[in-house]
């Protein structure tokens, strides 16, 4: 067959990896080349630390990742980027003004009050179709405008957006994650009347092109070991959950997802936008899809809980892994008590079991005392998380819900996948686990012309290549 070689560079806020790909009409197999840990860096600014990303230094690791991948696959058609959403890097004569601020870092709180007093939330929801996140970039723009941070800058770049300029020289803006700004129109332009009101300026922001456009071919001056002149760069589903969303091998007229990594996105996939007031209410958001298909979502708190709550007991001096409390926790029995994973106080970093405790606290509950027992705690806390927010999708878009599609590094996790589909009722089908390294390098093989069909046809290629494992009920 004519299959062909493409490689996925996918940035998680907990990790980064890439991935090169052979794929074809019936062939879909992907290899790891690089993975490496993405660590955030606080940074002083005279007054207080902000957390930022290290951008610099994951784009090292990425190209160190592509040097890798041009030994195996000196032919290789073309690369593309996704990573997390909302988060941006401002720059200036095509020079980044320094590094991108963390979505976790508190900043945005008078950013939020400022554009509220300009445009309500209600507007905003009509507009822009988002669920409030304190941290979505408008709220940050706005901020950074306040502030005078983004005085001196004429671009503003999405991260992944941001690595594919560094990659290629090109400066876009890939559509299913600048839907993430708040800033898009329900047809997907720059929302220029929005932009105005909430005090931005219109140039910052680039030409939006649509997953699968191609955007260019690499520098030459990255000086990567590739055959000719090289791969081509081409845009993504560059927000990681657009991507992941690709790859849900489901049947979205009767399937939910669930795309959990640090975060845990649940809902569906729809054709039109849902804006009414029951989504607001719920916090529903409307995220752009590839092909213009509309992920219908909310975000719940995510593996998050578990990786930092683990970073607090090391940091506490206790001899802690994943896998060992993992096994503790399945033996015990199931917690009576949950917590509220969507509470938005477990947003920031530091010591989360606290957090927790504190939480059972005020309701004059006790948290469990163990690591092993606050792991159990907080795995079945997200699973019903996730089972009432698969209900509430279900009833706010009208889709009829018969499976549940559990796609990430969630997905290895048996005890929440189990979890879900005992609290949700329903049948829970986890995997796969790269779904987003899948959703990318698809939407490139189909630009490359080494697949050719709908989401359903690359779903379908999903389906054949990696069966998912079938969790019942009980
Ligand atoms: C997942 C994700 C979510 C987004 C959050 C912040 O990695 O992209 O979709 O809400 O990170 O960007």
């Amino acid at each position: 067959s004519s299959a062909g070689a493409v490689a996925a560079v996918d940035l998680g806020a907990t990790s980064g990896r890439v991935m090169h790909a052979r794929v074809g009409a019936n062939t879909l197999e992907l290899t790891e080349a690089a993975r490496f840990p993405n660590t955030p860096v606080r940074l002083w600014e005279g007054s207080r630390s902000a957390l930022h990303w290290d951008l610099t230094g994951l784009f090292s690791n990425v190209l160190e990742g592509l040097r890798s991948v041009a030994r195996s696959e000196p032919q290789l058609a073309s690369v593309g980027v996704d990573a997390w959403a909302v988060d941006y890097g401002l720059l200036r004569d095509g020079r980044l003004l320094g590094e991108p601020y963390h979505y976790r870092d508190e900043r945005t709180a008078d950013g939020v009050a400022l554009v509220h007093a300009r445009v309500s939330p209600a507007e905003l929801y009509r507009e822009g179709g988002l669920q409030f996140l304190p941290f979505n970039s408008l709220y940050q723009l706005a901020h950074d405008q306040e502030t005078r941070v983004s005085e001196a800058a004429d671009g503003f770049l999405l991260v992944p957006d941001l690595i594919t300029y560094w990659l290629s020289g090109q400066t876009i803006a890939e559509r299913t994650n600048a839907s993430t700004t708040g800033l898009l129109t329900a047809d997907g332009s720059w929302n220029d009347a929005l932009i105005a009101r909430v005090g931005l300026r219109r140039p910052l922001f680039a030409p939006l092109v649509d997953a699968g456009t191609g955007v260019g071919s690499l520098l030459p001056s990255l000086d990567l070991p590739f055959a000719g002149s090289g791969p081509s760069v081409t845009a993504v589903g560059s927000h990681d959950t657009a991507s992941a969303v690709v790859a849900v091998p489901m049947d979205a007229s009767r399937g939910a997802y669930i795309s959990c990594g640090t975060w845990g996105l649940v809902g569906v996939e729809l054709s039109e936008r849902v804006v009414g007031e029951a989504g607001r209410a719920a916090n529903f958001t409307n995220e752009g899809g590839v092909d213009g298909r509309i992920r219908y979502l909310h975000n719940v708190m995510g593996l998050w809980l578990l990786s930092e709550s683990i970073r607090e007991w090391q940091r506490r001096g206790l001899q802690v892994s994943l896998e060992s409390l993992l096994a503790e926790a399945a033996a015990l029995p199931r917690p009576l008590e949950l917590f509220d994973a969507d509470d938005p106080r477990f947003l920031a970093p530091g010591d989360l079991p606290s957090r927790i405790a504190d939480w059972f606290a005020e309701r004059g509950l006790r948290a469990p005392a163990s690591p092993a027992g606050m792991v159990r705690v907080i795995l079945e806390s997200l699973a019903e998380a996730f089972a009432g927010t698969v209900r509430t999708a279900a009833e706010l878009s009208g889709v009829p819900v018969e499976t549940v599609h559990l796609v990430g590094g969630g997905a290895r996790n048996a005890l929440l996948c189990q979890a879900t589909a005992d609290r949700s009722g329903l049948p829970v089908l986890a995997g796969p686990v790269e779904a987003t390294a899948l959703g990318n390098v698809l939407v490139q093989a189909r630009s490359a012309g080494l697949v050719s069909g709908d989401l359903e046809t690359l779903r379908a290629l999903v389906a054949r290549n990696y069966a998912p494992v079938r969790y019942e009920p009980r």
